[in-house]
Parts: structure tokens; C-alpha cells; sequence
């Protein structure tokens, strides 16, 4: 099912132009335009999920979570690691409607528990302005 509205039901229609990193059958995976760190990729599934507690088959998951490992090989980031991040629904800032998952990486980012949570793990001028 897609929803017409959905900007991210769009780009795995592929009706709008992006930095795809990977696509098959089942998902695309696409460089966030708003980038947190070095590697900031999103993995979506094209059929629309709003969001990880939507009903989403767990085939689907498996789908999604089968090319995280393909991103990080991709990305060069399988040795040293990445964080995902699944924002889901309004305490967590969900801004985008549709399931994604995103994969960080390409620098050391703080655990969350950690004073500087919120600027060096999260801020791009200053990982990108080194
Ligand atoms: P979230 O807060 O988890 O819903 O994050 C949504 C992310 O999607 C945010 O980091 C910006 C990114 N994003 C939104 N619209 C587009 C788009 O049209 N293209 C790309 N590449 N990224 C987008």
C-alpha cells in the first residue's frame, strides 16, 4: 500500500530524485537530506508503514533490517560500527510518517547517557567542520 502523500512513498516509487545507496525489491535506501554525522543514511521500506508500530509484518522488518548489513557494507562501516535510530511517534519526534530506519556512522558518537548527548553525537557542524 502506498499513500499519496507520503514523501518517502515517493522516493521508493522513485517519482522523486535522491542519493540512493541501495534498492531492492522491498526497500530503498537514500542519504538523509539533513545529515547528523559523516554517514546518515535512512532505510525505508516502499510500502507504507507510519511507523514501527503500525501492523508492520515482520517480514517487512526483516526486509528492512536485512539491508541495514547492506548500507554498512556499503558505507564502509561493518568494522567500525553504526548507530540505528527508529524514531516512532511523537515523544520521540517521528517527523516523517513512514517507517525508516536511520543508519549513523562515519565518527565516535557518545552513548545517549552521556553529558554530551545532543551536541557532539547530533551535531553536524562540528563533526563535518573538523
Ligand atoms: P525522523 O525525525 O526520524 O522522522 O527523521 C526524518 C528524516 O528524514 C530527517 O532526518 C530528514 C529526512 N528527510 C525528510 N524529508 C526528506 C527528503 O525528502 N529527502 C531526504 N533525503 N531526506 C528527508
Amino acid at each position: 500500500m502506498k499513500d499519496e502523500n507520503c514523501i518517502f512513498c515517493k522516493i521508493g516509487a522513485g517519482e522523486i530524485p535522491t542519493s540512493k545507496v541501495y534498492e531492492d525489491e522491498n526497500v530503498i535506501a537514500f542519504d538523509d537530506m539533513e545529515p547528523l554525522m559523516p554517514v546518515h543514511t535512512l532505510i525505508i521500506p516502499k510500502e507504507h508503514y507510519a511507523n514501527v508500530g503500525d501492523n508492520v509484518p515482520e517480514e517487512t522488518l526483516g526486509h528492512v533490517f536485512g539491508a541495514v548489513r547492506k548500507v554498512a557494507e556499503i558505507k564502509g562501516l561493518t568494522e567500525r560500527g553504526y548507530r540505528l535510530l527508529v524514531n516512532t511517534g511523537e515523544d520521540a519526534s517521528q517527523s516523517v510518517k513512514h517507517l525508516h530506519v536511520h543508519l549513523l556512522g562515519g565518527g565516535h558518537m557518545p552513548r545517549p547517557n552521556d553529558q554530551d548527548w545532543g551536541t557532539a553525537a547530533t551535531n553536524a557542524d562540528q563533526i563535518h567542520g573538523e
